[in-house]
């Protein structure tokens, strides 16, 4: 049975909110992000887009492109109050909801909990309900799989929608550059067009064991994709009670410079989870396991939930240095956040416990 998959972007997700709150910012050249001379900016108004500023470039080059350009600090409570409005909604259609980020999520509307026939209807009703509700604006891909419907979405941006039908699935993919294929980043578009493959058309022409040799297991994926073919499932998220990150090193760690060093990534792999997923938890705990196997745990509540990489890694930090000075050499570490509200997350980072 052919699936009807809808994907929802919100447009220009951090900085439509600042401009929804903040009416002098409308019409307006905006930055989500910090103009000093680290900074980078998170998300572009599209009137800021108009002069060439993009998501994750350095704020001095934005700032060179757009003179004008207005930086905004993020305000990260309220996006994911946002998030969760949106995800309410889709959730009033099906229960196969699978969030990717704050912003967007893939809806299995095949069977839906409106009985509506026509899934380019149900986008268009998630949309004005989404607009309704937020007063911001999302755009929809609609289409047989999450592979096109993602890329649908971006079709007809902003605040619009796109179909992709069974029959237009393969001439569709054939006509884009690989770079716009989700799985395919910068390095793989790189070395596809070293090998002499530009588009979805040129993918085509290459069989599935040349794709193998030249990209490994990734080579399956790409053979599919050319063909419009994706067979991966709307995986519904469910409530999680925690967030966390550990690993065993490959050598063993001796001194405290080590052992923060590996308690920052592991923190940091937490605080990616969180920001990707909305999940916020009042409690951090760090796990240690010495050389001779016996486990460590110190844990911290905070009055607030952690809503800033900075106040994880502070605490994370705070905690380890209880371990020190360290009675053994540490061959696993890791963090976890824990104490989550019910703000519905995604389980998609598999290498988190
Ligand atoms: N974001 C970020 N850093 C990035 C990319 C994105 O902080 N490098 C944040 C800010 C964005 C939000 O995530 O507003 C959603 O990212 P999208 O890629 O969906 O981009 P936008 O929603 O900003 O724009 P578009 O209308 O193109 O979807
Ligand atoms: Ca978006
Ligand atoms: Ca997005």
């Amino acid at each position: 049975m052919t699936r009807k998959i809808i994907h929802v972007d919100m447009d220009a997700f951090f900085a439509s909110v600042e401009q929804r709150d903040d009416a002098g910012l409308r019409g307006k050249p905006v930055a989500v992000g910090s103009a000093s001379g680290r900074g980078v900016v998170a998300a572009a108004s599209y009137e800021a887009r108009e002069f060439g500023v993009r998501s994750a470039m350095p704020s001095v080059t934005a700032l060179r492109r757009c003179p004008d350009l207005i930086f905004v600090p993020h305000r990260f409570e309220v996006y994911r109050a946002v998030s969760t409005q949106i995800r309410a909604i889709f959730r009033d259609y099906t229960p196969l909801v699978e969030p990717l980020s704050l912003d967007e999520a893939y809806l299995d509307v095949t069977e839906n909990l409106k009985n509506m026939p026509s899934a380019t209807e149900t986008a268009k009703e998630i949309r004005a309900r989404i607009l309704d509700e937020t007063r911001l604006t999302a755009s929809a891909g609609i289409s047989y799989n999450k592979f096109l419907a993602k890329l649908a979405s971006d079709q007809n941006k902003p605040d619009g929608q796109f179909v992709i039908t069974p029959a237009r699935g393969p001439a569709f993919v054939a006509g884009l550059p690989v770079s716009r294929f989700h799985g395919v980043g910068p390095r793989t578009t790189e070395k596809m067009n070293r090998l002499g493959i530009q588009t979805g058309a040129d993918l085509l022409t290459r069989d599935r064991a040349w794709l193998t040799a030249h990209f490994g297991k990734a080579g399956a994926w790409y053979h599919a994709i050319a063909r419009g073919e994706d067979n991966r499932q709307v995986t519904p998220d469910r409530p999680r009670k925690s967030a966390g990150s550990e690993t065993t090193v490959d050598v063993d760690l001796a001194t405290p410079e080590a052992v923060e060093a590996a308690m920052l990534e592991q923190a940091g792999e937490v605080w990616k989870w969180i920001e990707k997923s909305g999940g916020r938890g009042r409690t951090v705990t760090v796990k240690a396991r010495y050389a001779d196997f016996r486990i460590v745990t110190r844990s911290r509540t905070l009055g607030a939930p952690v809503t800033d990489p900075d106040t994880l890694h502070a605490v994370s930090l705070a905690l380890v240095r209880s371990l020190f000075p360290l009675r053994d050499a540490i061959r696993l570490i890791g963090v976890t956040l824990s104490g989550f509200d019910d703000a519905p997350v995604s389980e998609t980072l598999l290498d988190l416990i």
